[in-house]
């Protein structure tokens, strides 16, 4: 009797302990607020499969989803065009008052699902969304808890005012735009009680819901892009617009089906990795998010900083799938047909920075879009560098992109070895040898012998890039450092596929002489690392862009084993300043990290989590992150978003030096922690808990069975899972190494 008294009383314990826990984490990764959104970009939440997404307001008058499918783009391979809003979907309720209570809207991270709630007339509503990536649709549920609760009118606005057809429980929008891309949007409507029935009249289409105790919505958005520039970057038109996805969905599928699918196959992504800098406690994380945002000034929220570096894994989980294209400048999420910059693929920053999280923080698969669109624009980029830089081998882009590799503005040389680092990257944190041969290799070679011809050689050897321009500033000439760092990396990353593959010795030699001979970043006047290769930087330049650290970050030519460009570097960036446009600031962030810097990159982070207004464009100081998190340059790029993530990584763990060194700038104010699931290049993936400022343990998980390269702050055990000892060699520069077997577990525990 006692002893089973004692049981229940464990389990009720038990039991209460994990709801309030699993109640803790759902508010650590939740963007909640207590009133809809009323501004886009400032407000709405996005939700997205990777390739269809959708700006959610949330209003109890009526509902408001901007959506956006990645290939709506104008332009073609000449004209950059611009990515395109596509459509709206409203629906209006029939309220029997204006009056509700208890609000609030979620976007649960975690789930990958928008909650609304609210109390109106003494009845409970409630709405679930998601965006499905197995099932390619958007779905919208509206329940009740009572019966014949909804009656309301479902619409459609296409932003290209194309043709509407209204039939039975379905919607559909379609058109073409100048280039001939075909698109189309389909809504289908599944009721409980209540009728439907689709009414055409002189105010327009729409579906006309009434007294229905729920609801679901079916919604997708499609184009016919294909990437492809043989086929012109077109589906033929027997395969365009498969509405059947959402018609298999609705028929073959329950609600619950679909959200578990989603569900799963976002957790698949999501769940690897986990992090905790530290409690906020439960008052602060019961309020809303926008007041957080302005209460995170005068305190300390530990939970924020980690549901901000959480939100930019979910953004690109959202943005950035298999199959798809890259995120652009707002991911996906986009609702003006002349957005600013085009909404394009930079590549002189942004795109890049897009992908700094996705090896790092267990994404790898999301980087696949970027990589394949490389790869897409090869022959057109070809094509374009040829005509442009005559006789040349390889290819290279301007600054503005499109996906048709359409090009425009300046040209930016080096742009297209800055993507090389991501082929690269992709190979150093998977080690998956096949990729490396078939896919990365003859990229990076095509590109080695771009700059092979390109170069050009000195009386004294030396070799300089020609009409460089560091963006997006001063004078256009030869030499400049931002693009002498990113050839060196290029070099640097094709010997060494080289070397792995055991292939083109001769022209590995080639590249390697070529890499000796580049021009080194020089140490200026006043001891900064030296934009141009005249000593003219200006101490008082607070310039975003600051492309002379690519070296440091995230190229891997100045390290602690350079000491003199480490502390250049350091003169450089205090310089520059810790403010700056949304993007720049998280990649000071990472210089810091880099830099081994941690307090110095935390008071930054903190300058990132700046609550900004809706407003113009700001190029100056203005950044930080609007009440939704999405960061402000200002206006809207998720660039920032992307970059803070990558930086908290950063700081937790780097393996840009050919070892792995944990917490090697952990901020003193994350005195205890841990993470799981990082990754290391080598494929490894780590884990590890710190208290007091101090790293206690670490396991690291071999994905390819490589050798593991480590620096450790002290002595330490090391130890297979079942408690074996683990051999290990000792180097000179106080590295340890140490075999490892595919799957096997590695436990460290620091004395
Ligand atoms: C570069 C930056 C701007 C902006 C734009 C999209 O040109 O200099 O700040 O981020 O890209």
């Amino acid at each position: 009797m006692r002893k089973n008294l004692f049981q229940i009383v464990t389990i009720v314990l038990l039991f209460i302990s994990q709801s309030v826990f699993a109640q803790m984490n759902a508010q650590n990764l939740s963007l909640q607020y207590n009133a809809p959104a009323i501004d886009w970009m400032a407000e709405a939440l996005p939700i997205g499969n990777g390739r269809m997404g959708a700006m959610v307001f949330g209003g109890v008058e009526q509902e408001h989803l901007q959506f956006n499918e990645q290939s709506l783009w104008t332009g073609d391979e000449k004209e950059t065009g611009a990515y395109q809003a596509f459509g709206d979907l409203y629906i209006d309720f029939e309220n029997k008052t204006k009056d509700f209570s208890g609000y609030s809207r979620t976007l649960d991270i975690a789930n990958a699902i928008h909650k609304v709630k609210y109390i109106q007339n003494g009845e409970q509503y409630d709405r679930e969304y998601f965006c499905s990536f197995p099932d390619k649709v958007t779905v919208l549920r509206f329940t009740a808890n009572q019966k014949g609760a909804y009656s309301c009118k479902v619409y459609m606005k296409d932003a290209h005012n194309g043709n509407f057809t209204v039939a039975g429980n379905t919607l559909q929008f379609s058109g073409s735009l100048e280039n001939g891309l075909q698109y189309k949007a389909e809504l289908v409507v599944k009721l409980k009680g209540g009728s439907i029935k689709a009414v055409r009249n002189t105010t327009g289409n729409f579906l006309e819901i009434k007294n229905a105790d729920e609801f679901v919505v079916f919604l997708t958005a499609q184009t016919n892009y294909l990437q492809n520039s043989r086929k012109g970057w077109r589906n033929d038109k027997v395969n365009l617009l498969q509405a059947k996805q959402v018609k298999k969905a609705f028929e073959s599928k329950t609600y619950d089906q679909l959200k578990a699918a989603h569900i799963a196959d976002y957790k698949k992504l999501f769940d690897k990795v986990s992090i905790n800098l530290g409690q906020t406690n439960t008052e602060t994380l019961q309020q809303p998010l926008n007041k957080r945002l302005l209460d995170y000034k005068q305190k300390t929220d530990f939970s924020l900083e980690a549901l901000l570096f959480q939100y930019g894994r979910y953004l690109l989980i959202s943005s950035s799938r298999k199959g798809g294209l890259p995120a652009n400048l707002q991911g996906l999420w986009n609702n003006s047909n002349n957005p600013p910059w085009r909404c394009d693929y930079h590549s002189n920053i942004n795109v890049q920075m897009n992908y700094w999280p996705s090896e790092s923080t267990n994404l790898s698969e999301c980087q696949w879009p970027f990589l394949d669109y490389i790869n897409s624009i090869r022959e057109v980029r070809s094509k374009a560098t040829d005509e442009y830089y005559k006789g040349v081998r390889g290819w290279t882009v301007q600054t503005e992109n499109n996906i048709y590799g359409g090009s425009g503005w300046k040209w930016n040389p080096p742009g297209s070895a800055w993507y090389a680092q991501h082929v690269w990257e992709h190979y150093a944190f998977t080690k998956d040898k096949k990729y490396l041969k078939e896919f990365a290799y003859p990229i990076l070679k095509e590109l080695c012998e771009f700059w092979e011809d390109h170069l050009k050689e000195r009386p004294d050897g030396t070799l300089v890039t020609p009409d460089g321009w560091s963006p997006e500033q001063g004078p256009e000439e030869e030499g400049v450092t931002y693009d002498q760092e990113i050839v060196f990396d290029l070099f640097t990353n094709y010997i060494e596929a080289a070397d792995t593959l055991k292939i083109d010795a001769t022209y590995r030699q080639r590249v390697y002489e070529m890499r000796e001979k580049l021009l080194k970043p020089k140490i200026g006047k006043w001891g900064q690392i030296q934009e141009w290769e005249t000593d003219r930087d200006d101490s008082t330049n607070k310039h975003r862009h600051v492309s002379h650290l690519f070296g440091l970050h995230p190229g891997r030519q100045i390290t602690t084993e350079t000491p003199d460009l480490f502390e250049a570097a350091k003169v450089s960036l205090n310089a520059r300043g810790d403010h700056a446009t949304g993007w720049s600031i998280a990649w000071k962030i990472n210089f810091w990290a880099r830099l081994l810097d941690g307090n110095r990159a935390y008071s930054i982070l903190r300058n990132f989590i700046n609550p900004v207004q809706p407003s113009g464009v700001d190029y100056q100081y203005g950044g930080g992150v609007y009440n939704n998190l999405l960061c402000a340059h200002p206006p809207f790029q998720i660039d920032g978003n992307f970059g803070y993530t990558a930086a908290i990584a950063e700081l937790l763990l780097q393996s840009h030096e050919g070892f792995i060194k944990f917490l090697p700038a952990l901020p003193d104010v994350w005195k205890s922690g841990s993470v799981k699931g990082l990754c290391a290049r080598g494929n490894f993936e780590v884990d590890m808990v710190w208290n007091n400022g101090k790293l206690k343990n670490v396991s690291i998980k071999s994905g390819s069975g490589e050798p593991c390269r480590i620096k450790l702050p002290g002595s330490f055990s090391l130890t297979d899972k079942t408690g074996k000892k683990i051999k290990y060699n000792k180097g000179a520069d106080g590295t340890i190494s140490f075999a490892t077997v595919k799957n096997g577990v590695y436990e460290i525990r620091m004395n």
